[in-house]
């Protein structure tokens, strides 16, 4: 791996091991705006004493899986934000907008989140968004907005092309892959000990970029690579489980979605592997222990890093995790956190937008306006480079410890760092 990084990597790894457990083009200019009174007349922040002169209706779009077997974090990622509009919406509201929430379901599918970016850029109310959960969606659906002129902030994408083409209107809270592969890989090599490692992935934009960067990392240390294969299978696993029992690799490497993964981690185990089972944040969800149960914990078990960890792990969310708990009836799952700071950060740069037009801004105002921001998030202090990354973005490696739905709290942070952006 790179060696600036290595050595950074490698103080900051062994400081925190000591870490506790724990529409159409032209419509996206033309302002929305009614002839009501400019915006800077009305109360920003004091209760109204009468309701505020309407200035009409203001979206915000969601897109994420809603179905299907990654729904699990895209539904998180909604509901973030649904609960930020809520408890954060209150200032458009005194500015006399009705502020609402349009959610697409992106099926985690390519063709889906575009033909969805298709009809969220036509319509002209919608002036920011939040998404997607999967950087193979939001990479071709980002064409859309950025032609439309129409910003999103994810709360999950790590693939470094969703904002190395440069786009201003695509923006993430969080870290990046050739960070945290590389990361991964640290662990592997000065942590397990590792000298060889089986690397699988799921063809995706995200997971094949993760192995690529993973397996880069390892040649340089040495570690062989038994193996490099994708796969989109998703039940049998046999014509992969097979030749791993056979290479008997120290550490089995999958760069994916933890609804695949938790299918062959749980077969490649009763198959005889005795190893250790190692992802990035794509293994970040409870329902990868409900799949795999103790294969994550028996051998050598399971680790991963992840941009998002737990939202526990923010001292500013305690009060978050309480409402999210208390108003959707289960604990947030990794990216809700981040889906309510992405809402935040939309909700912030269209009021600054609205008030320096006095009135309703276009969506490239409220693009610029999200590039201006120094936002206090639930996750950070949110500020964005020229290209709309963090500039420094956290990282954790995470040890399971949970072999079921219920128990994945019990997973133990066993690193944590903050690192620069590696940029364009
Ligand atoms: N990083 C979260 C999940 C995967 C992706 O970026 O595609």
């Amino acid at each position: 791996m790179n060696k600036r990084l290595l050595a950074l990597l490698s103080v900051l790894v062994l400081a925190s091991m000591v870490l506790a457990a724990c529409g159409t083009p032209a419509a996206t200019e033309a302002p929305v705006a009614t002839d009501a009174p400019a915006a800077t007349d009305a109360p920003a922040t004091e209760p109204a004493t009468e309701a505020p002169v309407s200035m009409g209706t203001i979206k915000i779009a969601t897109q994420s899986p809603l179905s299907g077997g990654q729904s699990l974090l895209g539904v998180a990622i909604k509901q973030g934000a649904e609960l930020a509009l809520e408890q954060l919406g209150g200032d458009l509201a005194a500015m006399g907008y009705d502020v609402q929430l349009a959610p697409y379901d992106d099926q985690a599918t390519p063709d889906v989140g575009v033909a969805n970016a298709k009809n969220i850029v036509a319509d002209s109310e919608i002036l920011c968004g939040v998404g997607h959960l999967n950087s193979g969606v939001m990479i071709p659906s980002s064409e859309e907005y950025h032609t439309a002129g129409l910003a999103f902030v994810s709360p999950a994408n790590t693939n470094p092309v969703v904002t190395t083409r440069g786009y201003l209107e695509v923006n993430r809270v969080v870290g990046r892959d050739d960070v945290q592969a590389p990361a991964a890989e640290e662990y592997a090599f000065s942590t397990l000990g590792a000298k060889s490692v089986y690397i699988i992935h799921d063809k995706t934009a995200y997971g094949q970029g993760v192995a690529e960067f993973f397996r880069a990392a390892a040649e340089e240390d040495g570690i062989e690579i038994a193996a490099f294969e994708g796969t989109e299978e998703t039940a049998n696993f046999d014509a992969i489980v097979a030749p791993l029992v056979a290479a008997n690799p120290d550490v089995v490497f999958f760069a994916g979605i933890y609804n695949q993964a938790g299918v062959f981690f749980k077969q490649a185990r009763e198959a005889g592997y005795e190893g250790t089972f190692l992802g990035t944040d794509g293994m970040d969800s409870s329902d990868l222990a409900d799949l795999a149960g103790d294969a994550l914990t028996t051998g050598g078990g399971m680790a991963y890093t992840t941009v998002a960890g737990p939202a526990s792990a923010y001292p500013s969310a305690a009060q978050f995790v309480e409402d999210y708990t208390a108003k959707f009836g289960a604990a947030p799952e990794a990216y809700a956190a981040q889906g309510y700071d992405s809402m935040g950060v939309c909700l912030a740069a269209i009021k600054a937008a609205a008030e320096a037009a006095g009135g309703t801004p276009t969506r490239t105002q409220v693009a610029e306006a999200i590039r201006a921001l120094s936002y206090e998030g639930l996750t950070s202090t949110i500020s964005f480079d020229d290209i709309g990354d963090l500039p420094v973005a956290k990282y954790f490696i995470i040890k399971v410890n949970a072999t079921s739905k219920d128990t994945w709290g019990s997973n133990e942070i066993i690193a944590s760092f903050d690192l620069p952006s590696p940029g364009k």
